[in-house]
């Protein structure tokens, strides 16, 4: 394991001003998503519109690293160029999702586990051949009746640590992600309740697992109420709870903390990263973005599987990483959206 060369990475993947572009979509997500747009789901279609995305000129300006797929990895730009390679001559840290997706958890009705532990080894050795310097994993935490239970919140703690100890050991910087939905009516004091143990146990697991914490980034959920809660808490109750909530649980050597979107729209998204950036705390660690949905819907919108609205797309995919990437600053304002 070469720890300065994890830290550069993982420097690199949270540089300031910079976030990273989640587009790890596995195939039935991106099926989904081309389908609700009655965009054809074939191979090359999404080969099409990841060459969109990688292709953006200046998103190296605010991304520093760009999650692909099995798919993907293994993908060219039209000219030939592989997407990794792409994205490296821009500036942007190629990485890979290694897990094999979140599987019911048996025993627990409605909970899920994260597999894809086996083979991984082997796997992180070819992706690294590929030009892959970090990974991605998912863990699925869901709230509702009498869930998560402690065994769900363990064995994907657990997981995410093992996953973690063996990307160390390729040279690849981990990306742990425990995600605790927003599906459901839960208040912000439940969500915050359920993401500290999540992250808490995680720390614990990492250490047990003698994961070096300098060479990861953690990749949570803000805290927040549930999607159809009946009062939802505002941006600086959200801003607040999430900072009280890292500030509690994220030791200060972890370089970076990139949030998911997890289904909120591109302006919360971007509001609230804005503002815990902008709240005045001294942060030991830099607070950036990882979205998936929120840097790419309105852009694959746009496109919409056709090669003549690739540039329009491309226009819109940097708003939105040019708006995160000054919310990772403190530095976003509303206007920014309307200039546009
Ligand atoms: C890009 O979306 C990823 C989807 O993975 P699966 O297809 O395996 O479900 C997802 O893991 C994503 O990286 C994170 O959830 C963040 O994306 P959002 O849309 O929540 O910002």
């Amino acid at each position: 394991m070469n720890i300065e060369q994890l830290k550069e990475t993982a420097a690199a993947m949270v540089a300031p001003g910079k976030g990273i572009l989640a587009m790890d979509e596995s195939h039935p997500t991106c099926n989904k998503r081309f389908d609700a747009l009655g965009i054809a789901t074939t191979e090359e279609n999404r080969r099409a519109y990841r060459d969109m995305l990688v292709t953006a000129s200046g998103l190296g300006d605010y991304i520093g690293g760009a999650i692909l797929f099995d798919e993907t990895i293994r993908q060219q730009t039209l000219d030939g160029t592989p997407f990794a390679e792409k994205l490296r001559s821009a500036g942007v840290v190629p990485g890979i999702k290694v897990d094999k997706g979140a599987k019911v958890l048996a025993g627990h009705p409605g909970e899920k586990i994260t597999e894809g532990l086996d083979g991984l080894r082997e796997r992180l050795a070819e992706y690294y051949e590929l030009g892959a310097r970090f990974a991605k994993w998912r863990a699925v935490i869901t709230i509702g009746d009498g869930i998560p239970s402690r065994a769900c919140q363990a064995a994907n703690a657990h997981a995410l640590a093992r996953y973690a100890a063996l990307c160390q050991e390729a040279n690849i910087v981990p990306i742990v992600e425990p995600e605790v939905l927003m599906d459901g009516t839960h208040d912000i004091a439940r969500s915050y309740a359920v993401t500290e143990l999540a992250q808490r146990l995680l720390f614990d697991e990492l250490r047990g697992q003698g994961v070096v914490l300098e060479g990861i980034v953690l990749k949570p959920s803000m805290v927040i109420s549930g999607s159809d809660a009946k009062q939802r808490a505002g941006v600086d109750e959200v801003a607040r709870e999430t900072l009280r909530c890292l500030l509690n649980t994220v030791p200060a050597c972890v370089p970076g903390v990139a949030f998911l979107s997890g289904g909120q729209s591109d302006e919360e998204a971007t509001g609230h990263l804005n503002a815990m950036n902008g709240m005045g705390v001294a942060l030991p660690w830099a607070l950036t973005f990882s979205y998936g949905r929120a840097l790419q819907q309105a852009a694959m919108q746009v496109w919409d599987g056709k090669s003549a609205n690739v540039a329009k797309a491309q226009k819109v995919l940097l708003l939105r990483a040019k708006c995160n990437g000054y919310a990772a600053r403190g530095e976003y304002s509303e206007s920014m959206e309307a200039a546009a």
